[in-house]
């Protein structure tokens, strides 16, 4: 193939992918709709970042910027489109943040020209991932995102240890990017940090989780929250633990909040992730809880077990047997768009309504965190469809 061909090849399949509509999958369990293709993978980044398209400098039309993957991502209503601020992770394996937009939240999701230039701290990011976009009663739309710097007290020839903080930046209008300093709290390392959209008891509310290690959430016992005065020198003095990791659960592990909650008549809807070690390794899957509208520490709905976990080719990637998601979007007419990603690789797309999502909080049974305990909980509900 010559440059001329290579050149026409590239951009026509790139644009096959794009315009590639999405199909709903049939059925499903009756609370979310998952879909048949990802709405993102490093296929769908656009050719003039991967390659000089210069046939003098890149006679070959050879790759000259390699993307590995694309996945968690925050979400966005913004202008009637839908947004989701990917994690963009390279060959380098460096992550950064890209917005990709569609009219209509499950396919022909295209990238805006450039990536986010991310301001950085006095302390430069040695590799940044998972933005939580929250749009705040204060007017600014916050970003907080996992800032990962390589651990100084590392002994000599360690070159993996590293330290995981709380980045934050904030925007009105999602092209210029205000860097404000990291979040401070009583814990070593913070990942999975999420801003609350509203002032609670007039300050700004974080749902945190504390972790021992880079890996370990160990002694900070699960996801947490704190709240702070000054957003732009933001302090946490104690955390409240909120959902705790707990033996022979889906969350047993460790945990971590998912995108911003959701408000509903009924309480705080929350999508989060939970780890449980298997034989094979981490197994990371999404479940979901519910908050006090009023008293947001206080968990008044947590069903059992997991509301997603990975399925199909969804199983298989760079970290197997994940999913993770960091993103979604509630719109008025109660329609909810849930972005998750699989097994750090691609991100897709998953449907469902406000009023599914508290019917499945409320009404499914919780964990009695026994067998035993189980099977009271089916034969309950098999004694209830005997007596139909
Ligand atoms: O590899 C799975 C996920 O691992 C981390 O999540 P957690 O801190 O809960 O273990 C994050 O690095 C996340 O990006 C990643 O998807």
């Amino acid at each position: 193939m010559n440059f001329a061909e290579r050149f026409t090849a590239i951009h026509g399949l790139y644009e096959e992918l794009i315009r590639r509509p999405n199909e709903k999958i049939p059925f499903g369990n009756g609370a979310v709709s998952r879909y048949k293709f990802p709405v993102l993978t490093s296929e769908h980044i656009p050719p003039f970042w991967r390659y000089d398209l210069d046939a003098r400098s890149n006679p070959h039309l050879m790759e000259r910027f390699g993307i590995n993957a694309i996945f968690n991502a925050g979400a966005l209503f913004w202008n009637n489109k839908f947004l989701v601020v990917a994690r963009v992770e390279g060959k380098d394996r460096k992550s950064f943040f890209a917005i990709a937009e569609s009219d209509n939240g499950i396919d022909n999701f295209r990238f805006w020209d450039y990536p986010i230039l991310l301001p950085e701290t006095e302390e430069p990011d040695i590799n940044v991932y998972d933005m939580r976009l929250t749009p705040h009663e204060d007017g600014w739309i916050y970003g907080l995102f996992c800032t990962e710097r390589k651990d100084p007290n590392a002994a000599p020839g360690d070159e993996s240890s590293a330290i995981a903080q709380c980045g934050i930046v904030r925007t009105k209008d999602l092209r210029k990017w205000v860097r404000l300093p990291d979040l401070i709290t009583p814990s070593p390392q913070q990942r999975n940090v999420v801003l609350h959209p509203e002032f609670y008891q007039g300050k700004y509310l974080f749902y945190t989780r504390p972790q021992d290690g880079f890996l370990e959430a160990g002694s900070g016992g699960g996801i947490a929250l704190g709240t702070c005065d000054d957003i732009e020198n933001a302090i946490i003095q104690s955390e409240i633990l909120l959902d705790r990791k707990e033996y022979h659960t889906i969350s047993e592990s460790k945990n971590g909040q998912g995108p911003p909650p959701i408000k509903t008549k009924e309480g705080w809807l929350h999508l989060a992730h939970g780890v449980r070690q298997t034989a094979a390794g981490l197994r990371y899957v999404l479940y979901m809880f519910m908050t006090d509208l009023h008293q947001l520490d206080k968990v008044i709905y947590k069903p059992a077990g997991y509301f997603l976990a990975p399925e199909g080719e969804e199983r298989i990637g760079d970290v197997s047997n994940v999913l993770f998601s960091n993103g979604w979007i509630a719109l008025p007419s109660g329609e909810v768009y849930i972005y998750y990603a699989s097994s750090d690789t691609r991100l897709h797309v998953a449907t469902s309504t406000i009023e599914k999502l508290v019917d499945y909080c409320k009404n499914t049974p919780a964990d009695g965190l026994r067998s035993r305990t189980s099977v009271e909980r089916l034969n309950q509900l098999i004694d209830k469809n005997k007596g139909l």
